[in-house]
């Protein structure tokens, strides 16, 4: 059966920003990216997501569109974007777009003339509703970001909602005209040889008719809302129509982002001829250490990281294809997070690499996440960047948080963690910009950086290549049936992925013990033979042997 590219394909996440700065102004640019095109090459890369590079006043980096056709002048200009494409292209890398359907910026054209008055052709392209002479908002939903969803606008004396920022008014997406205009804008774009998109919140562009009100918590005043807006009956028919549209026209790659869907409602959206996206982006594994929203930091447990992972592994096995991450621009590093970015910082990187990229899915490696760059410690809170982080701080002093509290949970789980500059080299900001960075580079560059690990055979970044290879080299990597191993074990991750006769078996010590391994406890034969590890593993232990903290093991038994 012929399989469709996107499958065997590896996507690279570049955030533009913080990539490769090429003028010294201190901000990433497109040109910074063409210089970088050879490194992209030689790592084995297929495929580019860029985050967006349109016209925005980047009150949240470029997630607040102004003009979808124009490129960011600190990025360059349409010249340089179409050199991009056309180099990269070149060497066979695809690239793909980040599409913001959700909202726009409130200095968007179209905003500008719906915030005018009450009766233009625009008035309908946002969602508006009547204040309340008392001050009262339409509905008690909140932002996702925190407060509430309703901004009220002096020009009309009405509210618009907004699901993210102020700055970022949501799309009324009932309204026709502005459905057909951002279908022009996908076309246009695909149009101009883009492979694809990365559809931002996708599962969010229908809302509850009649927003109405949600049950409230005592004593809360905003309530999370994802019950209104998230996956709402009917988003589907925008989506049909989307994939009539537009995507059934091209042969392009499509992945949407879609929180907190279940495995049964996002089979229904990937599903090869029914569905509208080709794969999503789940965030059940991205909650494993977290309670009551995002800040919220909890321990997590192996079992339960292998299971959530399992659960999309299995949910849509022969139904849909998954997205495999463990890194965007939105989370923490995933070393710092989930390994240990200190002591065993290259075995727990490469470990959690394998863990990730052997599973069914098309890998996506975020910037730097071939390195191990880590979670970054800035002095205080006004060093922060992040629109998300400074409403968390403004909303945690107003509930009483201590400082030190806030602190160490903008350490912990700012999206700025994931934004440092990308780390080159040995020279003064790591080789990212000669002149000042728009946000500082992390202190551990001369430790962890791409110069260096381009000679190391050892390094983290050569062991991403290697399991690049092998996702290449082997059909069981790409459409092997997942099957989870010992799924109560507290210590390791064991799966399977089996194809035709060929069996991978996939061993990850999460922790810094020493837990007894026995291949023959998992696959009949022991004729195995090792792809991937991350410390040498003398031949006469392959079967048998005591595991190092944080080792992995890829076997192949065919
Ligand atoms: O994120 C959408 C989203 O739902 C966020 O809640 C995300 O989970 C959050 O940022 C985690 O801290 C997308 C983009 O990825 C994000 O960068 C944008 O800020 C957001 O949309 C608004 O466009
Ligand atoms: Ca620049």
């Amino acid at each position: 059966m012929d399989q469709p590219w996107w499958k065997r394909s590896i996507v690279y996440q570049i955030y533009p920003r913080s990539f490769m700065d090429s003028n010294q102004d201190g901000i990433g640019d497109l040109q910074g990216i063409i210089s970088k095109l050879d490194y992209l090459d030689e790592l084995g890369i297929d495929v580019i997501w860029l985050c967006p590079v349109y016209e925005s006043p980047n009150y949240d980096n470029g997630y607040d569109v102004s003009d979808y056709k124009q490129i960011l002048s600190d990025f360059g200009t349409m010249e340089d974007f179409d050199e991009l494409l056309a180099l990269a292209h070149q060497k066979g890398i695809k690239i793909i777009m980040d599409l913001v359907l959700n909202h726009t910026s409130d200095e968007h054209p179209w905003f500008l003339a719906s915030q005018r008055s009450k009766d233009n052709a625009y008035r309908n392209y946002y969602i508006w509703r009547q204040s309340d002479p008392s001050g009262k908002e339409p509905n008690n939903w909140r932002s996702v970001f925190g407060g509430s969803v309703w901004e009220y606008d002096d020009q009309t004396k009405e509210q618009y909602f907004h699901l993210f920022t102020t700055r970022q008014p949501d799309l009324n997406w009932e309204e026709p005209a502005l459905r057909q205009e951002i279908y022009d804008i996908m076309k246009w774009w695909l149009d101009k040889g883009i492979d694809g998109f990365r559809v931002d919140a996708a599962t969010y562009i229908k809302k509850e008719p009649g927003l109405p009100n949600l049950p409230c918590g005592h004593g809360e005043r905003y309530v999370n809302a994802m019950a209104g807006y998230s996956n709402r009956p009917g988003i589907r028919d925008f989506m049909q129509e989307m994939k009539e549209e537009v995507l059934n026209e091209y042969d392009c790659m499509t992945v949407a982002e879609a929180c907190w869907l279940n495995p049964e409602e996002a089979a229904s959206y990937v599903q090869e001829e029914e569905g509208f996206f080709n794969m999503i982006f789940q965030f059940e594994h991205m909650g494993v250490d977290r309670g009551n929203g995002k800040w919220d930091s909890q321990p997590w447990t192996v079992p339960d990281l292998k299971k959530r992972m399992a659960k999309w592994q299995l949910g849509l096995q022969g139904r849909g294809w998954n997205s495999l991450y463990l890194e965007n621009h939105d989370q923490p590093r995933s070393v710092s997070r989930f390994g240990d970015e200190h002591t065993y910082h290259q075995a727990s990187s490469k470990m959690l690499a394998t863990f990730y990229m052997l599973m069914q899915g098309t890998p996506f490696i975020y910037q730097g996440q071939e390195l191990g760059m880590t979670n970054v410690r800035l002095p205080d809170m006004e060093s922060y960047q992040d629109v998300e982080s400074h409403t968390y701080v403004r909303h945690a002093r107003e509930n009483g948080v201590s400082e030190s509290d806030i602190l160490q949970n903008l350490w912990r789980n700012s999206r700025d963690n994931a934004r440092t500059p990308m780390q080159w080299d040995h020279s003064e900001h790591s080789g990212f910009t000669k002149g000042t960075p728009w946000m500082s580079v992390n202190s551990n560059y001369e430790a962890i950086n791409v110069a260096d690990q381009l000679k190391d055979p050892n390094s983290i970044l050569n062991y991403y290549k290697r399991l690049i290879e092998i996702r290449t080299k082997y059909e069981v990597a790409i459409f092997g049936d997942f099957e989870l191993l010992d799924p109560d074990h507290e210590e390791i991750a064991v799966y399977t992925r089996s194809y035709q006769d060929q069996v991978l078996i996939v061993v990850c010590n999460f922790k810094s013990g020493t837990p007894k391994f026995e291949l023959a406890n998992y696959v009949q034969s022991t004729q195995a033979e090792q792809l991937a590890g991350n410390y040498d593993c003398p031949i006469q232990q392959i079967d048998f042997s005591l595991l190092q903290p944080y080792e992995c093991r890829v076997y192949l038994k065919s």
